[in-house]
Order: C-alpha cells, then sequence, then structure tokens
C-alpha cells in the first residue's frame, strides 16, 4: 500500500508528460493540450494523481511529482502496447465508434488484451484514490475500468468522460466485447459524452443489448439489477481559451504570422488545415474539393494558398499508412498541375510544431478548414475562434462535435464534394461584415465554455450524480 493516497486520480491512456532529451540527460516534458491545463487548474486545490501509459514499451520508470501532481506510470509490454493500443483499441473500437469509416477488425487476442491492461489500471486506481475520493477515467481505452474499479473500491466516486463520439447502437453492436464494455461503463456514477447524440446512444445500447433483466433507463439515469445507479449526459469538452487569446495576440506570434504571409507570396486567401493524420479526419475530401475548384479555375492558384498540418499519428497501423500515401500522392498531383514556381498551392507539413507556431498558422488563416467525417469535438475549430475575434472564417464539418456549439461557422457535409466547394467559396468571398458578425458570436461562446468550465462541470455532475447538479 503506497504511503499517499490521493482525492482525485485520473486515470487516461499516457501520463501528461513525454520523455525528452535535454543537455544530454533524458527528463519528463509536460505534454501539449488543453486536458493538461484544464487538470492542472482542478487539480490546484486537491491532492491529485495521475495513472497512464509513459510511452515506452517494458517496465515502467518509477512514481515522480512534477508540477504539483503525483504521476504514477503504467507499464505496457511490446506485445501489450500492439494488442491493446493498436489493436483493440485502434483497431476494433477507432473505427466502430467514428461510424467505420474504414472497416473495424476483431481478435480476440486483442480484447483479452484490453482486459488485462484494464484491470491493471484499476488495481492502481484502487490503491492511489483516497478514502470516498474521485477517480475520474478518461476515453475509449479504459471503458472497463468503472466496474473493475467499483468491484475493488465501492466507496469511490467514479467518472468516464469519452473524447470520442459514442456511436449508434446498429454500429456498436457489431463488437464482440459489446455487454462487456457497457458493463463496465456502467460501473461509474457519471459518465460524460460530447454530445446530448452520443450520451443517448449509449443509453440505447444499454436498453437494447442489456434489456429490462439488467438495466432500466429513466431519464438520463441507467439503474442496474444491483441497485447502482450511473448517469449518462453531455459536457463537451473546450479549449484553454484565455491562454489561446493571449498567445495569439503576442507580438511576436503576430509577426510571425505576417511572416508565413509573406513566405507564401502574401497570397489574397490563405487556408489551413490543422489534423492529426487520422483517416477521420476528411483531410482526403477537403483535398478533393480544392483540387477540383482548381482545375475548375474557381480558385486562383497564384492568389490563394493553403497550408495542411498532417500530424504523425498511429503510424504502425495499415490505415494510417494508406490514408498518409493518398493524401501525399493528391498534395504532390494539385502542387504539380497548379503551383506557380517558387510558391506551393499546397503546403503539407507532416510533423509537429510548438505552440506559438501553431498559433501564428491560426492568426495568419483567412478561412479554416475542419471537414472531420467524424470527430468527437474538434478542439482546432475552437483554437482558431479563439485566435480571432472579428476576423477570419471558419468551415466547419455538421459531424464533429463543435458543430453544435459553434453554429455561426460555415457549416458543411464532407460528403457532398459540390456542396462543399460552394460552402468553402462562400467562405472565402464573404464580406468582411458578415465574418466579423460570424466570428464575434462563436469567440464570445468559447470565451464562455473553456475547459476550466469543462472540468468544473464535469466534477460537479460527477460529484451530484445520478442527480442532476
Ligand atoms: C480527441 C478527439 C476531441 C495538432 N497538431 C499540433 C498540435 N495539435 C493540437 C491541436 C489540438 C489537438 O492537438 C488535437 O485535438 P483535436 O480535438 O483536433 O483531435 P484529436 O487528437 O483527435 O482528439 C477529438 C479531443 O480528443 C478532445 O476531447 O476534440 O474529437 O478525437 O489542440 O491544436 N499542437 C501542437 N503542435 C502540433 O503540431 N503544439
Amino acid at each position: 500500500m503506497p504511503r499517499d493516497r490521493f482525492d482525485l486520480v485520473i486515470a487516461a491512456n499516457r501520463l501528461p508528460v513525454d520523455r525528452a532529451r535535454e543537455g544530454g540527460r533524458s527528463v519528463w516534458r509536460r505534454s501539449p493540450g488543453g486536458l493538461v491545463t484544464a487538470m492542472e487548474s482542478v487539480m490546484s486545490d486537491r491532492d491529485g494523481a495521475w495513472i497512464g501509459w509513459s510511452g515506452v514499451a517494458g517496465r515502467a520508470p518509477a512514481p515522480f511529482e512534477q508540477d504539483g501532481m503525483h504521476l504514477h506510470p503504467i507499464a505496457l509490454s511490446a506485445d501489450e502496447i500492439r494488442d491493446y493500443y493498436e489493436g483493440f483499441s485502434n483497431g476494433s473500437l477507432w473505427p466502430i465508434y467514428h461510424d467505420v469509416i474504414v472497416p473495424a477488425t476483431f481478435k480476440r487476442r486483442w480484447q483479452a488484451a484490453y482486459e488485462q491492461v484494464n484491470q491493471r489500471f484499476a488495481e492502481i486506481a484502487a490503491e492511489l484514490a483516497a478514502d470516498g475520493g474521485t477517480v475520474w477515467v478518461h476515453d475509449y481505452q479504459l471503458q472497463q475500468v468503472p466496474r473493475l474499479l467499483r468491484e475493488l473500491r465501492p466507496d469511490v466516486r467514479i467518472g468516464w468522460f469519452n473524447h470520442i463520439p459514442f456511436p449508434p447502437v446498429e454500429l456498436f453492436m457489431q463488437l464482440p466485447a459489446r455487454d462487456g464494455l457497457l458493463r463496465g461503463l456502467l460501473g461509474a456514477d457519471f459518465l460524460g459524452f460530447q454530445r446530448l447524440a452520443d450520451a443517448q446512444n449509449f443509453r440505447r445500447a444499454c436498453r437494447q443489448l442489456l434489456g429490462d433483466e439488467q438495466v432500466t433507463v429513466r431519464g438520463d439515469v441507467v439503474r442496474t439489477a444491483d441497485g447502482h445507479e450511473c448517469r449518462a449526459a453531455a459536457v463537451p469538452i473546450s479549449i484553454d481559451t484565455r491562454g489561446m487569446v493571449e498567445l495569439a495576440a503576442t507580438p511576436a506570434v503576430q509577426e510571425r504570422a505576417a511572416e508565413i504571409r509573406a513566405q507564401l507570396g502574401d497570397p489574397e486567401h490563405l487556408l489551413l488545415g490543422v489534423d492529426r493524420l487520422d483517416y477521420t479526419k476528411g483531410i482526403r475530401h477537403r483535398l478533393k474539393a480544392l483540387e477540383e475548384l482548381h482545375r475548375e479555375g474557381r480558385l486562383d492558384a497564384d492568389r490563394t494558398k493553403f497550408i495542411q498540418v498532417a500530424t504523425p499519428s498511429r503510424e504502425r497501423l495499415e490505415a494510417y499508412q494508406q490514408i498518409r500515401d493518398d493524401v501525399e500522392r493528391t498534395v504532390s498531383r494539385i502542387n504539380g498541375d497548379h503551383s506557380p514556381i517558387g510558391a506551393p498551392t499546397v503546403t503539407y507539413l507532416h510533423r509537429s510544431f510548438p505552440r506559438e507556431e501553431m498559433a501564428a498558422m491560426f492568426v495568419a488563416a483567412d478561412v479554416m478548414l475542419v471537414t472531420p467525417l467524424r470527430d468527437g469535438m474538434n478542439l482546432v475549430a475552437k483554437e482558431y475562434v479563439a485566435a480571432h475575434d472579428d476576423s477570419g472564417a471558419l468551415v466547419l464539418s455538421e459531424f464533429t462535435g463543435a458543430a453544435t456549439e459553434l453554429k455561426q461557422a460555415f457549416l458543411c457535409n464532407p460528403h457532398d464534394i459540390a456542396r462543399t466547394k460552394q460552402t468553402i467559396l462562400r467562405a472565402i468571398d464573404a464580406e468582411p461584415r458578415e465574418r466579423a458578425r460570424r466570428m464575434r458570436a462563436m469567440h464570445r461562446q468559447v470565451l464562455r465554455h473553456d475547459v476550466q468550465h469543462w472540468a468544473e462541470q464535469f466534477l460537479t455532475d460527477l460529484a451530484t450524480a445520478p442527480r442532476q447538479p
């Protein structure tokens, strides 16, 4: 039994830090992202611990303290990374939870590894949580942790947040592990989803697949046969809005934004896409729309430039190698067919950038293209809106969680290439007054609903579940 127990324990697939080299030494560096910022703000007045994988196969490093947080690495063997993470999480669950954009693969070995790793997370969480403490579990990789943890520590409040969509029951029921996943989640007191529709999909799956003998669903509460009640509702995630507003306003970022435009030959219209290189993000559809607009002469390659940041992701999986090949072939064809000498039509960047450079790209862009085929929320859309108060335009897919909140965006259905092309042109050609009106409303929305607000809302919902706060 460890000496320290904690009021709030976060369990996520990854720790909020990465291994980095500094002056020949190996050190832990805080990973970028809103989740870490949000957790810092809610942990500042509590005793907090975070458990997760360190990113390296093999034995886990010893637990350590960083930025006032106790970090507890979980070991994953090379086989577990292949079967639990790349296999079950990203080969079975990810496609099913994202509308089967690529077919899902099921292997019994993957499922067994998922259960084994979830058990490990539950055991460590059970060791670290204080009496009557709170455990907040994150995401699709850890759906069995709530039940396993409740068996070990019935005194603990357990919440789970799903960063990705929850699929309609017709898709969810393809999973061989479906009942175990639902029962795993029902061990929680509160389940948070990005959209109301995701929470409804979950409750419908419980009703339909577990049936009256195992569950009763009343309003947003699911009651299991043993009398335990679990509330499932929407708590949409957001970004560190103030952080982005401040960063975007710094002279360094403003100057860099002007420099980026100058490097591209000061185009009249600068378009931007920022995504993990994932088949869910609709990069292929976006490029097809742009390619057709150029081919038809409706976009002028001298006056319009497009930057696509595609951050490397899950590179050992075949579907990700395939999307990379497709994207790179299309970019190269567009550039070959349309670019003037020295100023490519598409600037394709397959790597990561520091936050400041990302902010400069957001500031520089006249039109942001966010066209996923399915996305839990999409933080990039909110970051772009935070970086602009009355300029710029956002083209946003209806299939993102963000579309529920950012209603003044130029909404599109990325499957409908003809209409998407029209929407892109409308965003490019919109009058400054219309752009300002839309952007101001969206900017206000992300200022009011930032990631701190999200974390506090989740924890209040969890503390008061199954009642509504
Ligand atoms: C999952 C869900 C949900 C990207 N490249 C760089 C960089 N980024 C940052 C972006 C943004 C984040 O990464 C990506 O967030 P998204 O929401 O767009 O997408 P997922 O990674 O798929 O996240 C998603 C999210 O969880 C939260 O719940 O919204 O639906 O799929 O913040 O700016 N940041 C830096 N350099 C890069 O090169 N610094």
